[in-house]
């Protein structure tokens, strides 16, 4: 019965048997973003404008407007982000039951913290598929690579001292492989993009955005303590704004975790 489900999570929510953890990163005008080289358009981050500040305009009352790119900070990437995935879902059109699902997590950060150009391989899932078992159907795998570590800092997250980012991600082979074969529905990072950092000249350029999303897939970026989660076992809810004709959205991304 579902209502011995609910009540068994309202139970284990209640004596700690079940943690919630936030995998966001805080939103601020210091939240690091992309940046494309030129001849590309580049997003804003964070800014706001007050409306009022308990003060004439507004006595009792304090209020923003907030001026955001869709793709900023822990965000969400819609099937429509990318031309291979034009005809697919807005971020409104997502089903919920894509957006609270399992997910399993794969641990590159000592591998990373080596070498920030490391590309996860379909040999590295098959690894670990054989000592966690098999991706989950409709779920989520997510990339720990230590990045979140530097998301305080535009300079050291983006990893780009001579304007060419070094960040780890999925090399071509990979990001095919996960839109087409595996059972997942989504892939999730702590990286500023789902694809590496030296994507843009991988052969399609962005495969992860290139296969994922044109299989109808998602990708959510920018994540905050993969660390505190098992390799499998948790629940993730993927919470993106319901934005008609929306390419993306920032996201509130929290854990359910066995304790
Ligand atoms: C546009 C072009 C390239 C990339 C991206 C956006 C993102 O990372 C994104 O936030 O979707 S790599
Ligand atoms: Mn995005």
């Amino acid at each position: 019965m579902p209502t011995t489900a609910v009540s068994g999570l309202i139970e284990a929510l209640a004596s700690g048997e079940v943690r919630v953890v936030d995998l966001t990163q805080p939103l601020s005008e210091r939240t690091p973003v992309l940046v494309l080289p030129e001849p590309f358009a580049n997003t804003p981050g964070l800014s706001r404008e007050p409306l009022s500040r308990y003060d004439d305009r507004g006595p009792a009352w304090a209020w923003d407007v907030l001026t955001i790119g869709e793709h900023v900070g822990t965000h969400f990437d819609a099937p429509i982000h990318w031309i291979t995935g034009r005809d697919g879902e807005d971020v409104a059109s997502v089903p919920p039951t894509r957006l609270v699902a399992p997910a399993v997590v794969i641990d590159k950060s000592a591998e990373a913290a080596e070498n920030p150009d490391y590309l996860l391989t379909v040999d590295d899932i098959r690894a670990f598929e054989s000592d966690h078992g098999p991706l989950p159907e409709g779920g989520w795998l997510l990339f720990r690579t230590g990045w979140d570590a530097r998301a305080h800092d535009q300079a050291e997250f983006l990893n780009a001292p001579e304007g060419q980012p070094h960040a780890p991600g999925p090399d071509a082979d990979c990001a095919r492989w996960l839109a087409e074969e595996a059972p997942i529905v989504g892939f999730g990072v702590e990286t500023v993009g789902t694809d590496a950092g030296s994507a843009g000249g991988f052969d399609p350029p962005f495969p992860v955005h290139h296969y994922l999303l044109g299989a109808g897939k998602y990708g959510v970026t920018q994540l905050a303590n993969l660390a505190e989660l098992p390799p499998t076992g948790a629940v993730i809810v993927v919470a993106p704004l319901r934005l008609v004709d929306g390419t993306g959205s920032p996201s509130r991304v929290l854990a359910f975790v066995p304790a």
